[in-house]
């Protein structure tokens, strides 16, 4: 391993375990994105993928937002896609500008999971070493000044884009195969456990400091289906991934957060705090004191100001934001366990001013809370 520049800001890495800290860290989905301008100039000139595949070209995008709000962001995410590990199995995906995500060639029966996906594709690390090489380059280039974290879709959410195509109002078709096709469905999310923990794991060994599973689409299911399709993979995850990191020869691994955001699954609260997450990530739909208290063991929790809040008048912006604040902070019992976060990602139109205030806003009034 590279030796990587020592950290100078760990908060997050110590909200996330529910060590003390002087203010509560705060970083936002889609921080690296379509909002900031600086972005939409590299984007002019290169495909999506294209610059998901070049380390130099992530990197820059990923330290842009660093860059822009300099000392108010508390962790950079690596430029990447959740799709990624669908093309790493075999399948075409590409971003249409404007649109979103597009499988020229979807998964239709359980016959394509076969066709689509060659045995010997399943080399995630092998197939995704650009996104390992792009980690360790940002932590090198971050130099210190934030944690570096790191992310994968989680199965059932990867699962609906490889049967959809793409995007969906309803996700019929993905929960169609829950349906019709069980064992199938079983044996594909299967596949995309296995490729999710091998390249968290290559993520961490090669710089990530904290690492993040989107299930998006979790919502989309009932309790019940969740329970049987997503539940025991993301739980699966953390296992495997805590487990093979003890391992490690690096001390660095042994400890690596990991953050679980389940978007819309109200139902599975108490389900994601027996797993081994270390932080559960709220959608701007659930209330944090309703979720604590449904929450035995010592969890951190991560969100969650609506993203379309910061449409709104900077003065308003305040105001909201210091109340999302003050609903986590009503339960600081046991140390600050908030990591701030808007409750799902920064949307194109975005101003990023206004996701400035969102930041100094959390500043002050963490920094207030902990001096009183
Ligand atoms: O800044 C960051 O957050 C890091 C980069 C990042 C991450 C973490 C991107 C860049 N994508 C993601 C994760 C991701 N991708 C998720 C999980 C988080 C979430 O729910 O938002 C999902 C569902 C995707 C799939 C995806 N990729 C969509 C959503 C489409 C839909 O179904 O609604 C879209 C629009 C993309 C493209 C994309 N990914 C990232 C960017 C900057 C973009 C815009 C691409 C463009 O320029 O066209």
């Amino acid at each position: 391993m590279s030796t990587f520049p020592p950290l100078k800001n760990d908060l997050i890495l110590r909200a996330a375990r529910g060590q003390p800290t002087e203010r509560t860290p705060v970083w936002v989905m889609r921080q690296a994105g379509r909002y900031l301008p600086e972005f939409r100039k590299v984007r002019e000139q290169h495909d999506f993928f294209s610059m998901c595949r070049t380390p130099e070209i992530a990197s820059e995008i990923t330290l842009q937002p660093v860059r822009r709000y300099q000392g108010l962001l508390d962790a950079a995410i690596i430029f990447s896609d959740i799709l990624v590990i669908p093309q790493a199995l075999g399948m075409t995906v590409e971003m249409v500008p404007g649109k979103g995500p597009h499988f020229p060639d979807p998964l239709v029966t359980p016959e394509d999971i076969t066709r689509q996906i060659p045995h010997e594709k399943i080399d995630v690390v092998g197939q995704l070493g650009y996104v390992l090489e792009a980690l360790t380059l940002t932590r090198h280039q971050l130099n210190g000044e934030v944690p570096l974290l790191g992310f994968v879709g989680a199965p059932w959410t990867l699962m609906a884009y490889m049967v959809e195509g793409g995007g969906s109002k309803t996700f019929s078709k993905a929960k169609r195969w829950l349906y019709q096709y069980p064992e199938a469905s079983h044996r594909l999310l299967r596949m995309l456990t296995d490729a999710c923990v091998d390249f968290l794991v290559g993520q961490v060994k090669a710089g990530a400091q904290m690492v993040q599973v989107f299930d998006s689409w979790a919502g989309e299911l009932g309790p019940d289906d969740f329970t049987t399709f997503s539940l025991p993979y993301l739980k699966e995850i953390a296992q495997r991934v805590k487990a093979t990191l003890a391992t490690s020869s690096v001390a660095e691994h042994h400890h690596v957060p990991m953050t679980v955001f389940a978007k819309g699954a109200h139902y599975a609260i108490a389900q994601l705090g027996a797993t081994e997450y270390d932080v559960i990530s709220l959608d701007w739909t659930m209330d944090p004191s309703h979720v604590r208290s449904q929450l035995s063991t010592g969890k951190t929790l991560q969100g969650n100001l609506d993203p379309c809040i910061l449409f709104a008048p900077h003065d308003e912006i305040r105001q909201r934001t210091r109340a999302m604040f003050e609903q986590f902070s009503a339960w600081d019992g046991e140390g600050q366990r908030h990591i701030a976060n808007l409750g799902h990602g920064m949307h194109p139109d975005h101003d990023p001013e206004a996701l400035r205030v969102y930041f100094s806003t959390i500043r002050e009034v963490s920094t207030q809370l902990k001096a009183s």
